[in-house]
């Protein structure tokens, strides 16, 4: 009898909660993630060497954040701690990984796709990846079922790039297996040795489309020099110029789809990373080069979706929002013509650094949050990571209350996000590649060692901290030129002190 009474009461809660919400109300969310891409490299964030009208759009009925950020300067620690709202520097693996490794998430943890998924969306990843695949013991066989992945993380649905386009496997995976693998020409894979026989970059550079840094010379897959090794899988590898068709090609037909229940969809482009290989059609259509061109590619992208999201009248009814993984990068290993072409194009915005630094050229984002039913135009300066997505997301799904062991870093910052309040987070630590800053308010603090400071733009350039740190007020000096680390200790050392509480070290 108690069983029934409380069946029945479970039931109507669950029943008052779907009025009051209004079916209308649970937005469908479509979450655009970028790669590579910096804060001044669209039109709308002051970029001049490319045009990018389909996402100045967006930006213009929707809100332009100015202080939004990634958690991390490189790709795997901010998709770690996008999905699942952890600091990535507390998980030893969430650093740039191989594409051989192992998943990073583990399967318990909650993430964005478990939690939209628990809330009733039906939920997918199209696009890169790049959080490890299979078990730690490295059992995984790429000739088999791939996982545990994204499906064991929550996504209903999931086509993707298993690390990055200058990462061997060079093929796409479709839910749990190689797309169009012949079973007669298994694929091996390895970032130890070199596996078969297919020339690489040091012994064929005559072959090469794109030269590449010896880093970036091991098999060559259509032309490009990669990363590691592979042999194999003839029939499944992609051409890099068709990536970013396929991936919106499977995204749209993701938000087509016949379904009762609001989506979420993960469309993590490879734009702008290397090798940046854009479709014949977007050749030339910057100022800079490949980059640049890839960038209108991504842009081009971004209208169709939205096109589509008109024709099945859905775009009133869905949270677009774009953003990026980390900071921009010219030369990131292969010689594609991004520095010579250059010119006056700040692609850090005014911001100092770019990929790898933990100056705010690393994580400060482009931030387009859009959502015509709820968001007033504009621009906001709260303070606001990709981080906080999981509890945001959740509460504008209606979720109550996150899983007790969903991640803790993340902050509901959904009024700030969508515009209603301009109060975001207070502070908030910062990750570079090796090292680690805190911005609270205006001010930044960044303890001693060594850090990047143009990573990759121009040569590469290290920066040494001094014991004492570096403080800088980024109201101010937004491009953090000046140290005023000793006119103001106090407030240096206050951060010092917030960031050793905040990462359980001492700094
Ligand atoms: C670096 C690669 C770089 C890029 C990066 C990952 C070298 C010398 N450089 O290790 O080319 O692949 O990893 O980029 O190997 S990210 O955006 O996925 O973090
Ligand atoms: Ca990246």
């Amino acid at each position: 009898m108690n069983m029934l009474l409380n069946g029945i009461a479970t039931l109507l809660t669950a029943l008052s909660l779907a009025l009051a919400m209004g079916a209308t109300e649970r937005p469908n969310i479509l979450l655009i993630y970028a790669d590579d891409i910096g804060y001044g490299d669209l039109s709308c964030y002051g970029g001049t060497g490319v045009q990018t009208p389909n996402v100045d759009a967006l930006a213009k009925s929707g809100l332009k954040h100015l202080s939004g950020y990634s958690s991390s300067s490189t790709c795997t620690p901010s998709r770690y701690s996008l999905l699942t709202g952890q600091y990535a520097f507390r998980n030893e693996g969430a650093q740039i990984l191989p594409g051989s490794a192992p998943l990073i998430i583990d399967v318990e943890r909650p993430t964005i796709a478990s939690v939209l998924k628990g809330a009733g969306y039906r939920t997918a990843l199209v696009g890169k990846w790049h959080l490890g695949l299979g078990k730690a013991d490295g059992s995984m066989d790429w000739n088999g079922t791939i996982g545990p992945g994204p499906l064991q993380l929550g996504f209903d649905k999931a086509f993707f790039l298993a690390a990055t386009g200058d990462r061997v496997p060079s093929v796409f995976i479709d839910d749990d297996s190689i797309l169009n693998l012949d079973p007669n020409d298994p694929i091996s894979v390895s970032y130890e040795e070199m596996v078969g026989n297919e020339p690489t970059g040091i012994s064929h550079p005559e072959l090469l489309r794109v030269q590449a840094d010896r880093q970036h010379s091991g098999t060559i897959v259509k032309g490009i020099s990669r990363i590691g090794y592979m042999a194999g899988g003839e029939s499944a590898r992609f051409r890099d110029e068709d990536l970013s068709d396929r991936f919106l090609a499977e995204a749209i037909a993701f938000i087509e789809e016949e379904r009762e229940e609001p989506f979420f969809l993960y469309f993590a482009t490879h734009e702008n990373h290397v090798p940046r290989m854009p479709h014949p059609r977007f050749q030339g259509a910057s100022s800079l080069g490949p980059r640049g061109d890839a960038i209108a590619q991504f842009d081009w992208s971004v209208g169709k979706l939205v096109e589509v999201l008109k024709e099945t009248d859905q775009y009133r009814d869905t949270l677009i929002i774009i953003t990026s993984d980390n900071g921009p990068v010219l030369f990131d290993g292969y010689w594609d013509g991004a520095e010579q072409k250059n010119g006056d194009h700040q692609a850090a915005g005014p911001y100092r650094g770019g990929k790898y630094s933990v100056f705010e050229g690393g994580t400060r984002s482009p931030m387009i949050v859009h959502w015509p039913e709820r968001v007033k135009p504009g621009e906001s300066e709260a303070i606001v990571s990709q981080m906080d997505f999981l509890a945001s997301l959740a509460t504008l799904a209606g979720v109550d209350a996150l899983p007790t062991n969903a991640g803790k870093d993340g902050q509901d910052v959904s009024e700030a996000l969508l515009g209603k309040s301009d109060q975001g987070r207070e502070y908030m630590v910062q990750q570079g590649m090796g090292s680690l800053a805190i911005r609270a308010g205006d001010w930044k603090y960044i303890p001693k060692g060594v850090v990047s400071d143009r990573g990759g733009i121009g040569e590469w350039i290290r920066h040494r901290v001094s014991e004492k740190g570096e403080l800088y007020n980024l109201k101010n000096d937004p491009g953090e030129t000046e140290d005023v680390r000793d006119q103001y200790p106090k407030k240096a050392d206050e951060l010092r002190k917030l960031l050793d509480q905040e990462t359980g070290r001492t700094f």
